[in-house]
């Protein structure tokens, strides 16, 4: 594979191209769709290699000569079996993924059996893309077909520069959680460095999943995950502009003008352009326009509906009878109304050469975009911008359901489902003044050309770029390498005396849904255990829980216990002792509030101790918990101001504690005046742990688990990994014990 190294590989499902098996040959074809359009133009502008697939199976003796003649444009052919093809691509993505995500969820007929196959293939495409990819590479993965593709790539490939593109809608959070297999799908696009969507919605419904099913913590950046800031972005896809201006400026499509302009002289015409999908809407469609007729006699004969549809998933027999029964309504319709020398829906099934598409886009009068759910619409776009070129524009009716609407503030929005309504519109509609329909479409041109797929291709990559260097920059200053681990194992070997100082929940034992639920495990003791039976080695245990608890959970090993934030300590044998005396005269008024507050926000508890208060939400609805603790944490700064008390919030709580008491405190307690040989290593998670890292001596080690905060050492993904270096630790520093025994 030397020399075929690709720096930016772009990844879909599909090449923009099909390839037709024709008794013993091949033919390669150009295909239609939202995704090929788009990328289409970005393809002119920047040089990219594309891994796809070509859209049938094929033999081996085939598949080495396709390869081939691809190579020649630039494209890579994932080759699927027709096992792969049925389970992968129309079970588990066509049938159970596009319902999901579109909130066609009674669509759904299969169960997750074909889950291993969507696996399976994603893996087919890493392994293609980690032969071609360049060290640094930038891949670019796009849609629900491959939202494992970026965890697989990310699992064997840091360097990476990771970037997924959704091009249907992210449903909300309430739908997805109903899908088996959430957790898997969202941990697979988390391998990216940055997710871009089409609108806000979506992005909004993407994070509150990593909220809800992961449990990932977030800000409007973007959501942690594994120690990473994974970015996450609005980034609408346009239409390709180049392509139609060139046939725009091409005398060849005036011949389409003129046959249509002749065609349809008395005549105002409805357009309609969709893929072959329930999701379009296009049986609405033909409801109200039956309504419209039917409201509307004087108009028969003088209104007619073209309805394109290019041809879908044609293998699917649920979309074989979606078509029937649209060309049954059609049918009826045109039963019902056709005249003499008229029919009032004109149906073409099937692609249309560019050209020809074009001259509709210019000549209609009205184009109506049903769609149920859409995630972008790229013909809505492609209507405003042909219609702009005319002296006298047609109108557009925009389903407010399609991403696109969130982009075009000027078309009149549908509400598809609103049948009477929508054949109100259409009459409104073919009555708008030429003046009014012109100025609306070229405002509606401005935002469309504002769009242009090379610009939203340069846009995502920009973006990609600028949070991948981010996320590089943490990974080279912070993680644990294995040249660092090795230093910091030779350090601890070599160091007459060692410190290892840990901080409970989130570093050393996992975050559970209730406090009580985390009590050490068996491996948690057995390590604190063995690390404490280490020659002069102490090990200290700093949290922010209670004496009682620290005591019940972890009290009969050796080792040294700080609990509450280091109010109250105690050393192996010694009973506990408080730090200091400190005012505690504010509690009754705190709790008196956290208490109104717990009554009010369900889920939420209370946890007293004895030089804090702490108001949890954890388990409250994520959306009224952080809300109602913005409030609380707001109104305790103002009411609190001058009293002796600190206010702190952490993961999902917010804690009250007395003025002074901090862990920083407890270490500038337990350490000697002189530690220069000696091995100290401190490992936390959240922002209470940052006072200890700022308390140590200068070459001492900070370890931080989950994403970077303050001035820290190292960085950990979990407490997983954690246990892990303080095991390899105890095993380095138990050989080197047995070796001086020998
Ligand atoms: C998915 C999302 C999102 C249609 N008929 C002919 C023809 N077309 C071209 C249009 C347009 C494309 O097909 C259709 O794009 P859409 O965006 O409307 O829809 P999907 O294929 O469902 O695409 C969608 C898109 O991805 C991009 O992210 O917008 O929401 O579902 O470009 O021009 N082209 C030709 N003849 C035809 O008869 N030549």
């Amino acid at each position: 594979m030397q020399g075929q190294k690709s720096s930016l590989i772009v990844v879909s499902n599909r090449l923009p191209i099909s390839i037709f098996n024709k008794d013993d040959h091949w033919e390669i074809k150009s295909s239609t769709g939202g995704l090929a359009s788009a990328l289409t133009g970005v393809r002119e502008q920047i040089d990219f290699t594309w891994i796809g697939w070509p859209g049938a199976s094929f033999l081996k003796d085939q598949e080495e000569s396709i390869r081939k003649e691809l190579k020649k444009k630039n494209l890579v052919p994932i080759f699927i079996n027709q096992e792969q093809e049925e389970h992968f691509y129309h079970t588990f993505c066509n049938s159970i993924l596009w319902p999901l995500f579109h909130y066609f969820t009674d669509h759904i007929t299969h169960t997750c059996s074909s889950w291993k196959f969507y696996e399976q293939v994603n893996k087919l495409f890493a392994n293609e893309i980690l032969e071609l990819a360049e060290k640094n590479a930038t891949i670019w993965v796009h849609d629900f077909h491959l939202m494992l593709l970026p965890g697989l790539l990310r699992e064997k490939r840091p360097d990476l520069k990771i970037g997924f593109f959704l091009h249907i809608p992210f449903p909300s959070s309430e739908i997805y959680r109903m899908f088996p297999k959430r957790e898997a799908l969202l941990k697979g696009v988390l391998g990216a460095d940055y997710i871009g969507f089409h609108t806000s919605d979506y992005a909004r419904h993407f994070r509150l999943a990593c909220l809800r099913v992961l449990g990932c913590d977030s800000n409007s950046e973007g959501v942690t995950y594994h120690g990473k800031k994974v970015g996450i972005g609005v980034n609408p896809i346009g239409m390709n502009i180049k392509s139609f201006d060139e046939v725009l400026s091409n005398p060849s499509y005036s011949g389409y003008i003129q046959e249509i302009q002749s065609r349809y002289k008395d005549h105002q015409v409805i357009l309609g352009v969709e893929r072959l999908d329930y999701t379009k809407g296009i049986s609405l469609k033909l409801q109200a326009f039956e309504h419209f007729l039917e409201k509307n006699p004087k108009l028969v004969g003088k209104v007619v509906l073209l309805q394109i549809i290019v041809p879908s998933r044609h293998d699917s027999i649920e979309y074989q009878r979606y078509r029937s029964d649209i060309e049954k309504a059609i049918s009826r319709l045109n039963g019902k109304y056709s005249k003499p020398g008229f029919i009032p829906v004109q149906y073409i099934y099937r692609n249309l050469p560019l050209e020809e598409l074009i001259a509709l886009y210019c000549l209609a009068d009205v184009c109506v975009i049903a769609s149920i759910r859409d995630g972008m619409n790229l013909v809505a776009q492609e209507f405003v911008y042909c219609a702009s070129k005319m002296p006298v524009a047609g109108a557009l009716l925009l389903s407010e359901f399609a991403g696109v609407s969130h982009h075009l503030p000027h078309a009149a929005l549908i509400n598809p489902l609103d049948i009477e309504g929508l054949s109100e519109d259409l009459k409104k509609a073919l009555e708008m003044p030429e003046m009014e329909r012109k100025n609306k479409i070229d405002k509606m041109a401005h935002s469309v050309v504002a769009l242009d797929s090379p610009l939203w291709a340069k846009q995502f990559l920009e973006k990609l770029e600028l949070v991948a260097k981010k996320n590089n920059f943490r990974h080279h200053n912070f993680s644990l390498s294995v040249g660092n681990k090795e230093k910091l194992l030779c350090k601890a070997q070599e160091s007459s005396k060692r410190i290892i100082i840990l901080d409970y929940d989130g570093t050393l034992r996992e975050i559970t849904s209730l406090p009580t639920k985390a009590t050490p495990t068996d491996e948690i003791l057995q390590l604190l255990r063995n690390l404490s039976s280490l020659k002069n080695t102490e090990v200290h245990i700093v949290s922010g829980r209670d004496a009682k608890t620290l005591q019940a959970w972890l009290g009969d090993l050796p080792i040294s216990l700080s609990a509450e934030h280091g109010f109250k300590h105690k050393s192996t044998d010694a009973d506990w002792q408080k730090l200091r005396e400190f005012d505690m005269s504010w509690a009754p008024y705190v709790n008196e509030v956290l208490e109104k507050m717990t009554e009010e926000v369900p889920g939420s508890f209370l946890e007293t101790k004895e030089c804090s208060l702490c108001w949890h939400y954890r388990l409250a609805d994520l959306d009224y918990g952080e809300w109602r603790a913005k409030e609380l944490y707001t109104s305790l700064i103002h009411d609190l101001a001058n009293l002796p008390v600190e206010i702190i919030t952490g993961k999902k709580v917010i804690e009250i504690r007395a003025q002074g008491v901090s862990k920083g405190q407890y270490i500038q307690h337990i350490l000697d005046k002189n530690t220069q040989d000696h091995f100290i290593m401190c490992m936390g998670d959240d922002r209470t742990d940052l006072e200890m890292y700022s308390k140590l001596p200068k070459d001492a080690i900070s370890i931080h688990i989950g994403e970077c905060m303050g001035k820290t050492t190292f960085q950990l993904e979990s407490p997983a990994k954690a246990r892990e270096l303080l095991k390899e630790i105890y095993s380095a520093l138990s050989v080197e014990a047995e070796a001086s025994l020998d």
